[in-house]
């Protein structure tokens, strides 16, 4: 029998995003209702602006975008990290990134699994943005044990899954039925259960330590809990949304809009009321409720470089801590002012990332007329383009707003900041990526080639 030829990495995480959207549409109908919103919206931006389209066309963006989505999930024990980062290794997904959310009164740390480099981002940039619960911080130890307890008992990935895995991991690639049951595997992990596996007096004392505490140990596994399309224009999203019964939350997370955009916007739309049976002494299942899924959009602009998101993070703080009466959105964009916004100025002053191509005149061109220009001179005569790299992870402060605006009333908590990085490194099984080392060494390959293709490798 002829082998069946193998999907790779890039395939089935396609595969698997496309199902998980599927399963979410069906599991959340107003996530349908937003889909179609995004769909529309991003056509009617790309009817209305060609040279957008264009650029998109040129990054490879306008094949990716309709598929573009991130993920949320929320983890219990290191042993739960561990099985997950091996099962989305197989789908080309790497932790990059590393998020302390305990600061701003959340009880996890996180990291972001995505596809790294260009061709697979291009071929589906898929992330799922991963917590892991801190259970250290609830302060009543007979709680604390009690949690730990009930997470140990469960197991959300099945044993085939996990043959797969070992499979992948020992250097044999999925063919594509394997990569189809995979994928079907995989998304049992993510599903939705609306049985409790605890009684309600439990459900309650953890809700009461912290509603993300309950979410996560009361139920059979990490159920999704919002899937996030990517808009081109998030504030008419945002505007459109309640003339589709949406309501989203006030406002939108990130930098104000800009005429270059940079890093990621995203606002939300409030967490659903579920019906949840818990169990009793008796056997008899007990009626109750639980919120926990919601929707989000985003947009996504240039990455920044380390002195770039330097200067993001203090215009932010200054703008949070200064809105003083004034609408926040007012005052972000007075701070922001700051924050040069033309393709050139961020380029010249370092603050962003760029991927460098040769033009066709650039080639074209006489060598004596490329000899003796700098990489400035060689863009300023139209001999090497550049395109900003898409901001591909997620902010800290973005995050907490988001989980924030998903646990109702009563302000956050605050938890004394701690360095937990090493303890979630060590559950994860490896250290994560680090994501600026990631674009500077895209954008240092694609000037390299650029050179390359202009004879001037000299540079
Ligand atoms: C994750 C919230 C953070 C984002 O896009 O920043 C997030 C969660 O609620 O589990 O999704
Ligand atoms: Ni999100």
């Amino acid at each position: 029998m002829a082998p069946v030829p193998s999907p790779g990495p890039d395939a089935i995480r396609l595969a698997f995003s496309r199902a998980m959207s599927a399963m979410y549409r069906s599991e959340v109908p107003q996530y349908g209702t937003l889909l179609d919103l995004v769909r529309d919206v991003n056509a009617a931006v790309l009817d209305a602006d060609p040279a957008l389209r264009a650029h998109l066309a040129r990054t490879g963006e306008l094949e990716r975008i309709g598929d573009e989505r991130h993920g949320a999930i929320r983890l219990g024990t290191a042993a739960e990290l561990s099985d997950i980062r091996r099962v989305f290794a197989v789908m080309g997904m790497e932790p990059v990134g590393y998020y302390d959310l305990a600061a701003a009164g959340v009880p996890v740390h996180s990291t972001a699994f995505r596809p790294v480099g260009d061709t697979a981002l291009a071929a589906c940039p898929f992330r799922v943005f991963t917590s892991l619960i801190r259970l250290e911080l609830i302060e009543d130890p007979e709680l604390r044990a009690r949690a730990a307890a009930i997470l140990a008992r469960r197991q959300i990935v099945s044993p085939r899954l996990m043959a797969l895995v070992a499979r992948h991991e020992a250097g044999d690639a999925l063919d594509s039925h394997e990569g189809a049951e995979f994928v079907a595997e995989a998304l049992e992990i993510f599903r939705w259960h609306s049985a409790a596996t605890v009684d309600f007096d439990i459900y309650r004392q953890l809700h009461a330590a912290h509603r993300l505490i309950a979410d996560v140990v009361c139920f059979r596994g990490p159920h999704i809990n919002h899937l996030t399309p990517r808009t081109l224009d998030i504030d008419r999203v945002q505007a459109l949304m309640p003339a589709r019964g949406i309501t989203p939350k006030e406002t939108i997370e990130g930098p104000p809009p800009r005429r270059c955009p940079i890093l990621l916007r995203q606002t939300s739309f409030k967490a659903l009321e579920e019906a949840i049976a818990f169990t009793s002494p008796d056997g008899a299942p007990v009626a109750g409720h639980h919120t926990a899924r919601f929707g989000e959009i985003e947009q996504r602009g240039a990455a920044l470089t380390e002195a770039g998101r330097m200067l993001y993070d203090r215009l932010l703080a200054h703008a949070r801590a200064n809105a003083g009466g004034r609408p926040y959105d007012q005052a972000l964009r007075d701070v922001f002012t700051a924050f040069p916004d033309t393709w050139d100025g961020l380029r010249r002053q370092g603050l962003a990332f760029f991927r460098y191509a040769a033009t066709p005149a650039g080639r074209a061109a006489d060598a004596a007329d490329r000899d003796g220009l700098d990489v400035d001179g060689l863009i300023d005569a139209g001999f090497l383009a550049c395109d900003p790299l898409v901001y591909e992870d997620f902010l800290p402060v973005s995050a907490a707003g988001i989980f924030q605006s998903n646990l109702g009333g009563g302000g956050p908590q605050a938890y004394r900041p701690s360095d937990a990085r090493a303890a979630f490194e060590a559950a994860l099984g490896r250290p994560v990526l680090n994501e600026l080392d990631l674009y500077a060494t895209q954008q240092a390959a694609s000037l390299r080639q650029a050179l390359a293709d202009l004879d001037r490798s000299d540079l």
